[in-house]
């Protein structure tokens, strides 16, 4: 299978497409696009004009989530659980996951002093959230086997060694559990390999630019 992820180097989506592929072994190439200046071919590929895509051939696939659950069909190892019904709890727990990104996104665009707060308050009550869903003993979401759930998940936490690194600590002291996990992914193989070598230097530059409070706690 000839397998292409058309890719921007901060999207958190393109990322848990290419843990995927990574967890998967199987080889891809990356096509890297600007989302401010989309060119011809990209919109031609993705109806919505979001990152990512993954051409199969020349066939594109767009939404993540669907490029994860295609991949888990068609290639082993399988991520998903067997059982329908975990399955589909499973499937939650992503959706669960794009819900905490848009709050990653309201936080750090948050344009007064007060509103970062008020985000990082609704990420914390997540994170509790996610510290009852989790396998009591870890070290993955389900347990020893890392599943689809944790593709989305190694993204979400990416943010937070940024924040950190901005002065925002303590995002997991009272999750445990969810640190834990965190950690685990960061670990990972797949985790490492799906982001860039120079995410962070890039991602202070995109919050930079944000016009947002963060970005004026950075000056
Ligand atoms: N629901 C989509 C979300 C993808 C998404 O939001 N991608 C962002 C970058 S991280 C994007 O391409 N934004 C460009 C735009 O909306 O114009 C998915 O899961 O693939």
């Amino acid at each position: 299978m000839d397998l292409t992820l058309v890719s921007h180097h901060l999207c958190p989506y393109v990322q848990r497409a290419a843990i995927v592929l990574h967890e998967k072994g199987v080889p891809f190439e990356r096509r890297w696009v600007d989302l401010a200046a989309k060119p011809d071919w990209f919109n031609a590929v993705s109806p919505l004009g979001k990152t990512p895509v993954l051409l199969v051939g020349g066939d594109p696939v767009f939404e993540s989530a669907v490029i994860c659950e295609y991949l888990d069909e068609t290639l082993a190892p399988r991520l998903h659980p067997a059982d329908a019904l975990l399955r589909a709890r499973h499937r939650g727990w992503m959706e669960f996951g794009s819900s905490v990104l848009n709050t990653i996104w309201a936080y750090y665009t948050a344009p007064d002093a007060a509103a970062p707060q008020a985000q990082r308050e609704v990420l914390e009550a997540r994170f509790a959230q996610l510290e009852q869903a989790l396998h009591p003993q870890g070290p993955f979401f389900a347990g020893a086997g890392f599943c689809i759930v944790d593709a989305v998940f190694a993204p979400v936490f990416r943010y937070f060694g940024t924040f950190e690194a901005l002065g925002e600590p303590g995002w997991f002291s009272r999750t445990p559990r969810v640190g834990a996990w965190r950690a685990a992914l960061a670990q990972r193989p797949s985790v490492r390999a799906a982001a860039v070598a120079d995410y962070d230097a890039r991602l202070r530059a995109f919050l930079r630019e944000r016009a947002s409070e963060l970005s004026r706690r950075m000056q």
